[in-house]
């Protein structure tokens, strides 16, 4: 009790793990001016604090997605897969597109791990279930809930950036394969466009068969492009602003 008092006293915490999230949660929120970023990290801490970690469904993170809602950016959504590095280089450099990624909660919970225990109110962001240990993870859960409520909001002509260099650039069982292309409504998207990004060795063109089957998958009357981008042409769009995003691809 002695040293408990002490180290509060000379203030050292007793959650560094708590601490350390927070912080980053917040420094990173921040950058989104309208927000109220101490009352969002509380939500958020609800939906998994307490709860066995893998038993954390992606609901947990209904009163999040309330509390930070995604705006809709008509023709400028941006989703992808397989192309985290290419797709967040290019965006991060061009006001072009937005991704969810650039979004508030996106951005903020971008890289970090975490999770709960079941009998504590602690926070960990080590030890926790990795993606695949099983499903409902508060990581996974995080992304699959964000990712459905930003592609509620999609609208217009949609773009997602494909990877050319794998043998099945629209994997069934992505994010963007079971959760975003199976939302996108045809009374609010007019067209996906496709952005297939290739390499000098590259293995796959827009006659993939995989992107038959996301054709498949798309509402009716939704118009779908697939165009082949070279990585050197997005890297050389996104150095350039004289270029107009327009005419990027
Ligand atoms: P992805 P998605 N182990 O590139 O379509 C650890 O496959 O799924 O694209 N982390 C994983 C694993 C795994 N087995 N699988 C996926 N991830 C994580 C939200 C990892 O962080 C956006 F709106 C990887 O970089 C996109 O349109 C990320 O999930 C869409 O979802 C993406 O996996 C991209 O998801």
């Amino acid at each position: 009790v002695v040293i408990i008092i002490l180290g509060v006293v000379l203030g050292v915490s007793l959650r560094p793990n708590t601490d350390e999230l927070k912080q980053t949660f917040t420094d990173r929120c921040k950058a989104f001016k309208e927000y109220d970023c101490e009352k969002i990290w509380d939500v958020f801490v609800q939906a998994f604090v307490g709860k066995d970690p893998c038993n954390v469904p992606m609901e947990a993170y209904n009163p999040l997605i309330d509390a930070a809602p995604f705006k809709p950016a008509c023709n400028r959504m941006m989703f992808w897969s397989k192309t985290k590095n290419v797709v967040h280089d290019f965006t991060d450099k061009r006001d072009c597109y937005v991704t969810l990624e650039d979004t508030l909660l996106g951005s903020v919970m971008d890289g970090l791990n975490w999770c709960g225990k079941e009998g504590s109110q602690e926070i960990f962001t080590t030890g926790c279930p990795g993606w695949t240990d099983c499903e409902k993870n508060p990581v996974r859960s995080f992304w699959n809930r964000a990712s459905a409520a930003f592609a509620d909001v999609a609208c217009g002509d949609v773009s997602a950036m494909l990877n050319g260099s794998i043998a099945t650039p629209f994997s069934p069982s992505s994010i963007f394969a079971t959760i975003e292309l199976v939302r996108f409504n045809s009374t609010r998207v007019k067209s996906l466009n496709v952005v297939l990004v290739t390499q000098k060795t590259e293995v796959t063109d827009c006659t993939n068969p995989s992107l038959k089957d996301l054709q498949k998958e798309l509402d009716q009357g939704i118009k779908y492009k697939c165009t082949e981008v070279s990585e050197s042409r997005i890297e050389a769009c996104g150095a350039d602003p004289q270029i107009p995003c327009g005419g990027c691809w």
